[in-house]
């Protein structure tokens, strides 16, 4: 039995998987999605509000950057306790964007919270104390990602805080196969059949390309952090954080 929030994108053969869109079909089922695909993924969000907690400062700005339906802002406008601050969430998927206002909206909260429409290339960052991105760094390509990261550490306040989380590629191949063959038994026990986890691996080979933990933080490196550490992994999945 399956309710209409569920996710079955991939569960019919198709004969030609097209490349990964974040289109009105996958915003539809997305927090289905992302619960049965990204292991952590609630820990993942939780930590991203106790850290807000942390590491806002007052009168600064905070960016959810690739927000698609607002979990890290809302978990973050929960947590904040520092004064005179603003969350912006972005997106470059209109239908996310959309749907993310209606979510935001449905909630209350002291701190303000934006949604604006647009690439998180061309996002002015500024006077910010924390940036989030939670498995969006990975759907850039991978020669502006430096470029990315620069401009965020730029834009944060001295101890301002970065949260990065990808899904990575183990440098070692036999170690790599063994992590990729464990996320795709997580999601047959997520009720993924085999033809789903297929396709979606082929839909999103061209849109998603992953780095090495060692990549990571040299970039993290690069960009002006002057701390950086994993604090989430399981399997492929994990989470850093990066202090400027
Ligand atoms: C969460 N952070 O639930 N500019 C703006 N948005 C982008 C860009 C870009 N250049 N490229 C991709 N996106 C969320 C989950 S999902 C991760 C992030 C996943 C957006 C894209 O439209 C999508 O909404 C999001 O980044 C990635 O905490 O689905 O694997």
């Amino acid at each position: 039995m399956h309710n209409s929030d569920t996710d079955l994108i991939y569960s019919q053969a198709h004969k030609q998987v097209k490349n990964f869109t974040f289109d009105a079909q996958v915003v539809e089922v997305f927090p289905d999605m992302i619960s049965r695909s990204v292991p952590g993924y609630n820990t993942i969000i939780d930590t991203i509000g106790r850290l807000s907690q942390q590491f806002v400062q007052e009168n600064s700005n905070i960016y959810d950057l690739g927000c698609s339906l607002g979990a890290a802002s809302l978990a973050m406008r929960k947590a904040i306790t520092a004064k005179g601050c603003k969350i912006i969430g972005v997106d470059n998927s209109s239908d996310m964007v959309k749907r993310c206002k209606m979510h935001i909206n449905a909630f209350k909260g002291n701190t303000p919270v934006t949604i604006i429409e647009g690439n998180i290339q061309d996002m002015v960052i500024e006077n910010a104390s924390m940036v989030v991105l939670n498995f969006t760094l990975q759907f850039i390509e991978k020669s502006q990602r430096q470029a990315l990261l620069s401009k965020i550490a730029q834009g944060l306040k001295p101890g301002g805080l970065l949260v990065l989380s990808e899904k990575i590629s183990a440098e070692d191949p036999a170690i790599d196969k063994v992590l990729i063959e464990l996320h795709h038994n997580f999601k047959r026990d997520n009720g993924y059949s085999e033809l789903e986890v297929a396709q979606k691996r082929s839909a999103l080979e061209k849109v998603m390309l992953t780095d090495s933990l060692d990549v990571h933080k040299q970039r993290l490196a690069q960009a002006g952090f002057s701390h950086s550490s994993l604090w989430f992994q399981c399997f492929n999945f994990t989470s850093l954080i990066a202090i400027k």
